[in-house]
């Protein structure tokens, strides 16, 4: 049981190395929200995934800064000494926020294990040391371009590609790609949503690739759109965006809308949510993987312990660093050895913050509390 004695509001501007563009939108410079609680026994970061536009899902990082400072804070604190193992259900009675809510578990979460002298992993349980990393690739304005920056994550060793698509930029570029990268190298792809129930047909073209999985090809609520996909395509449907919770997975199952999850914890909720998610699919023998959000050390630290887990059968999106960021905000930032990922040990999420640089690329700080 810890006391929270003090949260700060930390937002930081970070430059991508190269443009990131998906069928929602492209990101240029990532403006992320850190969440640095302070407690009787100590201290702990989270890191807020929710993104700058409302685009991917309907949080966005100014909405999250105002519900976790107006709303969930006061509520968390009024409630006396807490657990992380607390946090979501002192915060049940708010609706929505999966990502706001996440970030604060994972801050109470980090100072918890801090304080204990653990680490994630061995929270969890210590599944794996290492783990293959999968690579996401955007959209680009020509083929070309797109065949370059594969060739490169093929030459950096990753263990799979993962493509971003949307109508009319698909069937093209996946047939191109797996003619450049060979039969053996595992190959998916991802909507966000981009397509709609009449498109069935056209995704089936997709099915002599041989891909591992297409993810979310439809909106968020079209679960039954996604069952009836299944059904029409050899290539199993993989939900992202969908899944919001233990409840939608196991619904999501049950109505063969998911062959495979992509479990991301700020997308559930939280880092107990997501565990529960994985238990939930090893149970029912569906693979899930772990999905990334362009995070920094922070949340890349913690996804790695997450997806060590002997459900996470597939690759996840836990590039390196450097796929996405000159500089990262931590002393160890994740590396790609061989196609893999180590796991980081530890205490906390396992990561070691760098507050020189963090300090330099900080454009807000607001503390709550005494
Ligand atoms: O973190 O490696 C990463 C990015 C993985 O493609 C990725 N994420 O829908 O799965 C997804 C997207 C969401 C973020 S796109 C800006
Ligand atoms: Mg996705």
């Amino acid at each position: 049981m810890m006391e929270l004695r003090q949260l700060e509001l930390r937002r930081i501007a970070l430059d991508l190395v190269t443009p990131f563009r998906t069928s929602f939108g492209t990101e240029q410079r990532r403006d992320i929200l850190l969440l640095h609680v302070t407690t009787d026994e100590g201290e702990g970061w989270g890191e807020c995934v929710a993104m700058a536009e409302p685009a991917y899902s309907a949080e966005f990082v100014d909405a999250a800064g105002l519900v976790i400072s107006d709303h969930f804070w006061p509520t968390l604190t009024a409630g006396g000494r807490i657990t992380a193992e607390e946090v979501t259900a002192r915060l049940a009675r708010f609706s929505g926020h999966p990502m706001s809510k996440a970030a604060l578990e994972a801050a109470v979460l980090d100072a918890q294990l801090r304080a204990a002298g653990t680490g994630l992993h061995a929270y969890f349980g210590g599944g794996r040391d290492r783990i293959p990393s999968g690579v996401s690739v955007g959209i680009f304005d020509s083929l070309d371009e797109l065949l370059g920056q594969v060739q490169g994550y093929v030459d950096d060793g990753y263990a799979r590609i993962k493509l971003k698509i949307e109508p009319g930029w698909d069937i093209e570029p996946v047939r191109l790609v797996r003619e450049l990268i060979g039969p053996d190298m595992g190959l998916q792809v991802d909507a966000n949503t981009a397509y709609d129930r009449t498109d069935g047909e056209h995704l089936a073209r997709l099915d002599e690739y041989d891909l591992l999985l297409i993810e979310q090809p439809l909106p968020e609520e079209d679960i039954l759109g996604h069952a009836q996909l299944a059904k029409a395509i050899r290539t199993p449907v993989c939900l992202d965006e969908s899944i919001v919770s233990l409840q939608t997975a196991a619904d999501a199952i049950e109505l063969g809308a998911a062959e495979i999850i992509n479990i991301k914890p700020g997308r559930v909720g939280g880092y107990l949510e997501a565990r529960r998610i994985h238990d939930l699919c090893v149970e029912r023998g569906v693979p899930v993987w772990c999905g990334g959000m362009v995070e920094t050390g922070i949340g890349r630290a913690a996804n790695a312990a997450l997806a060590a887990l002997p459900g996470f059968t597939l690759p996840g999106d836990i590039s390196a660093s450097s796929r996405f960021y000159r500089r990262d905000i931590v002393v160890h930032p994740i590396t790609v050895d061989d196609g893999h990922v180590r796991v980081p040990t530890g205490p906390g999420m396992g990561f070691e913050l760098d507050h020189e640089f963090l300090d330099t690329i900080t454009t807000s700080s607001v503390t709550l509390g005494a």
